[in-house]
């Protein structure tokens, strides 16, 4: 019987030796592998991260005790820990396991997340509503990554906890990169403490009053504090988290049982707010991920022998149509700079960066400071994009209120995983950006069908003198339509698909599928519906809307962003009562993670449900909003 066979509660962890907890480890390790190789998902951060974690559910009582990971897709191991294990197989897949921590699931997850840099915040609040309620509440340890300290919060939770001096555990697991290496002068900082043993001995050396550096001899010592306190400023490891409030410990072993539960027990007995800097490699115990951590941060299922993906992607993504695109204007116009905040890969961006090295920024997890390093780039003269997925562009929204729309400046936001993004669920999601973008004044909103309509877009995008987004999924382009690429579009106009009579389907973005869809199974009943590419949430082509408004019995609209100020809003507020509109979008509520088809289906947005609700015979209408 395995060690982990016999855990179905963190206490049960007791029972073993440090010996038995690091063989515990190993079996921790082969049950990510096994799972992670047949469904995908977040593998290296979780099996860099297995050590720390049997060692913190064997010091701490969990949940009495609490622990906060940071983003939370290295949660892998506490999963299999805390009363998972026969579940976790079906982790990030419909129905089952969410791949982050999730209060719904399980007490041992006190909070729910996704998005990096909150956990010293949560963990503040955590200690100090304890203290307020005078109970008995347990310890607090956050965990958050080099990549996670890169994110402004995490500094403004560091800057309240130091002034408060509340009890509370960071722990910094430092693995140099976030999801491609790190970036950052912080990342400097933490390199040149973990690289240079020397400085961690002479930091002990200093801390035990002995004044032993080579080229100031005995004689410092004797000029007393002041000249010690400046010799550790220069020189000492984890000066700038004192200086913020924080005791000091590590460099630590991040795969050593011994000396993470050590180092976790000495920073439970500090009783004030104490960094653990501990030292981890990210893929941990398996080569190929070892090797290249970033392309096995996320992935989807590989086979465990050579680590080679199971299923490669056939065609282009939106992602690399829009790469691909920017590239080839970035030739011939220098003031295009590309910006993102720590998802290169992810958005597209590689080989951006690497023809154009001196225009390519990676700000690090810092989606606010992006936005208005991008409104610095365009008031300097030059034209950003701002390559963003939609869940993150939530982090900048008061930027683009403030800083850009406002200021009416040219900035450019392209933004991927707009709609449903399937395994990862509701914390990324990008639900909400047409809502909370078609709010703000200047900005124009584009949301193309096909890989060509997204060149378009942007080039488009180019000639407009102020602010511009364009949203655009996860995954392949539809291939259906062709256009002369790199064309602009002219601003506002939709682009009717096909002329028809009594209803009219208008999509936005993958909302033009559905919609093209719908019409074929309507004109296999004898219908004739007009097909539209509204192409623009912002502006709207009102001259169409009226005309369609005034000519059909029925408006029918199709969105992947919630039906709450989204682009169906938009058509409502602009054809009032003239005519009856049906919405198809996303819920008022948290949609669930799992493979995108079902989560489309379960919500009514197919093709075969917009062809109930456009059809004019009542007894076939699906749902009318
Ligand atoms: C606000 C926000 N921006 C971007 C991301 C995407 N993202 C997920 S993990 C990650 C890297 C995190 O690096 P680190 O904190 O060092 O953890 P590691 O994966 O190295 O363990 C990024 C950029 C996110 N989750 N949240």
């Amino acid at each position: 019987m395995r060690y982990l066979d016999k855990i179905s509660d963190p206490a049960d962890l007791q029972q073993f030796s440090e010996r038995e907890l690091t063989l515990l480890a190993g079996e921790i390790r082969e049950a990510i592998l096994a799972c992670v190789s047949e469904v995908g998902g977040h593998l290296a951060a979780s099996l860099g991260t297995v050590e720390l974690t049997v060692a913190l559910h064997s010091v701490l009582q969990s949940p009495r005790d609490k622990i906060v990971w940071d983003v939370g897709h290295q949660c892998y191991a506490h999963k299999l820990l805390t009363g998972r294990r026969d579940s976790f197989g079906t982790i990030r897949q419909y129905g089952g396991l969410s791949g982050f921590p999730s209060r719904r699931e399980s007490p041992h997850d006190v909070v729910g997340t996704g998005h990096a840099s909150t956990s010293i915040s949560y963990g503040l609040g955590l200690v100090e509503a304890a203290k307020l309620a005078r109970g008995g509440a347990g310890n607090v340890v956050c965990v958050l990554g080099d990549g996670a300290l890169t994110g402004g919060v995490a500094f403004e939770a560091m800057n309240q906890a130091g002034h408060l001096r509340t009890p509370l555990v960071v722990i910094i697991n430092d693995n140099q990169m976030s999801i491609r290496a790190n970036v950052g002068a912080m990342q400097l900082y933490l390199n040149r403490i973990r690289l240079d043993p020397t400085l961690t001995r002479l930091r002990e050396d200093i801390e035990r009053g002995v004044a032993r550096i080579p080229a100031i001899g005995p004689q410092a010592y004797r000029l007393g504090k002041d000249v010690k306190e400046s010799m550790k400023a220069l020189l000492v490891p984890g000066m700038l988290f004192e200086e913020l409030g924080f005791a000091y410990i590590g460099v630590v072993d991040g795969h050593d049982m011994h000396a993470l539960r050590e180092s976790v027990r000495q920073a439970l007995d500090t009783r004030r707010p104490v960094v653990v800097h501990v030292k981890t490699v990210k893929g941990k115990g398996y080569e190929p991920a070892e090797a290249r951590p970033d392309a096995y941060h996320g992935t989807g299922p590989f086979h465990l022998g050579n680590g080679a993906r199971k299923a490669a992607a056939v065609g282009t993504t939106f992602t690399e149509a829009f790469g691909q695109a920017l590239v080839r204007l970035a030739e011939t116009d220098s003031r295009i700079v590309a910006v993102t905040a720590a998802m290169t890969q992810g958005t597209g961006l590689e080989e951006f960066e690497r023809r154009f090295p001196e225009r390519f920024y990676d700000v690090g997890i810092a989606e606010e400071h992006a936005a208005v390093f991008a409104a610095g780039l365009a008031i300097g003269g030059m034209r950003p994009v701002v390559a963003i997925y939609s869940t993150f562009l939530q982090r900048a929204f008061d930027m683009l209120v403030q800083d850009i729309g406002l200021q009416r400046l040219p900035v450019i936001f392209a933004i991927d995983r707009a709609g449903l993004v399937g395994d990862d669920g509701p914390t990324h999601h990008g639900a909400f950006d047409l809502s909370f973008l078609r709010a703000i004044p200047n900005f124009t909103i584009m949301a193309p069908s096909s890989q060509d309509e997204l060149q378009r877009m942007l080039r488009t995008a180019f000639d407009i003198e102020g602010p511009v987004a364009i949203r655009y999924p996860r995954g392949m382009a539809a291939p259906f339509v062709t256009a002369a690429a790199l064309e602009p579009l002219a601003v506002g106009e939709a682009r009717v698909l096909e002329e028809g009579r009594d209803v009219a389907l208008i999509g936005i973005g993958t909302g033009v599928g559905i919609v093209r869809e719908a019409a074929a199974l309507l004109q296999e009943q004898g219908e004739l519906p007009t097909v539209v590419d509204a192409r623009f949430v912002k502006p709207l082509d009102s001259a169409l809307l009226e005309r369609l408004a005034a000519t059909h019995q029925r408006l029918v609209t199709v969105e992947e962003n919630a039906l709450a100020g989204g682009f169906g809003s938009a058509v409502l507020e602009q054809v009032g009562s003239s005519v009856p509109v049906v919405r198809f979008g996303l819920p008022d509520a948290f949609v669930s993670h799992g493979d995108r088809a079902l989560l489309l289906r379960d919500l009514g947005l197919t093709a075969a449900a917009v062809a109930a609700a456009a059809a004019l015979r009542p007894a076939s209408l699906a749902r009318v909003n």
